[in-house]
């Protein structure tokens, strides 16, 4: 029996529940071998915090790789978050085309940016780079904002059908294959995502709570790309994700000022639940 292994590459924020400290234990916890390409190590996310550390590890990326070809490793997912800039996506690259398996899937999740803004640190130039990679991946997972700047549509609180399938259409056009589109709210209380897979749309739709947290767009990217690789399809990977990142902000919410990262050890038990369904 073949053992997968994933490689995820992004930031290691020591304190933040976000990037490698959600995407390690809940792949592990999907029962996939987890290993890692730390792109940076911070003191805490940039989400908030301030006077934060940045020990940018991009140099030692080609020596890593290098490295792994030599001793010719493969994996079988790769799977990328936040990158801290155009040369990293650039090395990514180079990652994907010399240690993917046959069959890779390559999950790229463009975090840089939420609710309309870009996180500290970037702009167009990185937007439009990060959609060049997109493009080599067979899964993306932007949230609306993402997608916004990635395809220069004007970012919209309030929209309907046609301004979602815009936004996935003009992706494809740039070349992106399967895209799970994130955060897409079309009534008030709820709100879901949309799968776009081999040209077909489908649309999740679940609770929108009130107070969300910051890291779950970590926590969903890794919970879809665990639950994928256990073999579900995208849609069951997409909704098993959404349900477990809901499960994830509603125990958050109920606890005394945690504001910087969802609490997602707790529920871990559930997601692992679901996948066994
Ligand atoms: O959750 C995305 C993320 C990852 N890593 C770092 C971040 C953020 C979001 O702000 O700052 C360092």
């Amino acid at each position: 029996m073949q053992y997968k292994k994933i490689l995820t590459i992004q930031d290691i924020s020591c304190l933040g529940q976000c990037s490698l400290t959600v995407a390690l234990p809940v792949i592990s916890a999907c029962g996939i071998e987890a290993c890692v390409l730390p792109s940076a190590v911070l003191s805490t996310h940039t989400a908030g915090f301030t006077g934060y550390t940045f020990r940018d590890l991009t140099e030692d990326m080609p020596a890593i790789t290098d490295h792994w070809v030599k001793q010719k490793i493969t994996f079988d997912s790769i799977y990328t978050g936040y990158l801290g800039s155009e040369k990293q996506i650039e090395y990514v690259k180079d990652i994907f085309a010399r240690t993917a398996s046959e069959n890779c899937v390559k999950i790229v999740d463009p975090a840089m940016a939420d609710n309309g803004k870009m996180y500290p640190g970037f702009d167009l130039a990185f937007a439009k780079t990060m959609l060049s990679l997109c493009a080599e991946a067979d899964y993306i997972l932007p949230n609306i904002t993402e997608a916004c700047l990635m395809t220069d549509v004007e970012f919209k609180t309030e929209y309907d059908r046609a301004y979602i399938n815009l936004l996935i259409a003009k992706l494809a056009e740039a070349g992106c294959k399967n895209i799970v589109l994130t955060g897409v709210s079309y009534k008030p209380e709820t709100t879901g995502v949309v799968v776009f897979e081999n040209g077909v749309y489908s649309y999740y739709e679940h609770e929108k709570l009130a107070k969300g947290s910051h890291g779950t767009g970590d926590v969903y990217a890794s919970a879809f790309v665990g639950a994928l690789m256990s073999g579900k399809t995208a849609y069951e990977a997409a909704t098993i994700a959404a349900d477990f990142t809901v499960e994830c902000i509603k125990y958050t919410a109920a606890l005394d000022n945690h504001w910087y990262g969802a609490a997602f050890e707790p529920n871990l038990s559930y997601l692992i639940g679901r996948l066994k369904a």
